[in-house]
């Protein structure tokens, strides 16, 4: 059995630039680096999706979409040791959080910053939205992934994870989960430096780039028009210190700006600083980001009409099937170890 490298996309709406950059990538990166020496689970939490209210006529096909986009931007579904699968076609994440919820404290939850952020900003709050760390949790521990590339703003839960699989492992004096590393050596992992990265929203750079947030100025859509995206950077709220420098605390605007230049020209973010601090015009600096940005988006929308996805369905099942053996051999161990099954 090869290390598990493991990441989700939750299918609720289009995607946005954070998305790509925080998540998409760094598993693109990863699985160039490490395809033999880690099998890499790339899937989509379908039964995410709703934690907050969404469109249910359009959630299977997003879930699709998604591997498409996944596909368009360079994951390589024909590598060994690479899978693709929807969360609810393997019930074991299922039953596994039901267990999971019975081993979390309700203290543990109620500490989620995603949980009261979420919570704010949904008309109504449901117990999945509550519960939602430890189907993630199932979704890892399951597959005793060892890496899980995920942006900034999912630390906390990753480390509600670590604190859970502990916690058993303690409690029955075994190593049924395999600990995932900490987010320090997560972040360390990923040679590229695009790991545990959080995209600021482009018109309140003290928030995230959120896929759900109702502010188009603020979001880059990887769906959007690339003259339109090229003039959304343009507008981006900055400062009037009117000097660049990597300060997320003092300039979040400017510093989003320089993040986000950094991972598409790809290089590294101490020689972007190196090139840009101290400079003056954030008019220079805004026009180049704009335009990395647009050539990405023409790019990647390019790549999309390409993609097979009579390829990507094809593989699905066939990976849903192997990926359903995997997982319900280790529910079953877990079943054993807590006494459910002899
Ligand atoms: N702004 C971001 N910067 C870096 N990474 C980000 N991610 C999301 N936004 C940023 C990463 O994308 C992955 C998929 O996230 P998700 O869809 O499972 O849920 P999320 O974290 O709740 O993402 P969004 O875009 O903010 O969705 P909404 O608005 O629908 O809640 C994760 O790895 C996440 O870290």
């Amino acid at each position: 059995m090869k290390p598990v490298i493991l990441t989700g996309i939750r299918s609720n709406a289009d995607l946005t630039l954070g998305n790509y950059l925080g998540a998409m990538l760094p598993l693109i990166n990863i699985q160039k680096a490490h395809n033999h020496d880690y099998q890499i689970n790339m899937f989509i939490p379908d039964l995410h999706s709703f934690i907050t209210p969404i469109d249910h006529s359009t959630l299977y096909q997003r879930t699709i979409d998604n591997l498409v986009a996944m596909v368009a931007s360079g994951l390589d579904i024909d590598a060994p040791n690479s899978y693709i699968y929807r969360q609810s076609f393997i019930p074991a994440h299922s039953e596994l959080t039901w267990i999971l919820d019975c081993f979390t404290h309700v203290g543990e939850l109620n500490r989620m910053t995603q949980y009261k952020d979420k919570s704010l900003h949904s008309p109504i709050v449901n117990a999945g939205l509550f519960n939602y760390p430890i189907l993630m949790a199932a979704d890892i521990l399951l597959y005793d992934a060892l890496y899980v590339p995920v942006g900034e703003d999912q630390r906390q839960h990753l480390e509600l994870t670590r604190n859970i699989a502990m916690r058993i492992n303690k409690q029955f004096n075994q190593k049924l989960f395999t600990i995932p590393a900490s987010w320090e050596r997560q972040v360390r992992f990923n040679e590229h430096g695009t790991s545990g990265l959080r995209i600021r929203n482009l018109r309140h750079p003290e928030l995230k780039m959120s896929k759900s947030m109702a502010d188009p100025n603020g979001t880059i859509l990887l769906t959007d028009d690339p003259k339109q995206a090229f003039k959304k950077i343009m507008s981006a709220t900055t400062d009037s210190k009117n000097n660049i420098n990597y300060d997320f605390k003092n300039q979040p605007g400017i510093s989003n700006l320089l993040q986000i230049l950094a991972i598409l020209k790809n290089t590294s973010i101490e020689q972007t600083i190196k090139e840009w601090i101290g400079k003056t015009s954030y008019t220079d600096l805004k026009q180049i980001t704009a335009e990395s940005v647009e050539q990405f988006l023409k790019n990647y929308q390019d790549n999309i009409t390409k993609v097979n996805v009579d390829k990507i369905m094809a593989k699905l099942n066939k990976d849903e099937k192997l990926i359903n053996n995997i997982a319900n051999k280790k529910l079953n161990l877990v079943q054993k170890v807590i006494g459910l099954r002899s």
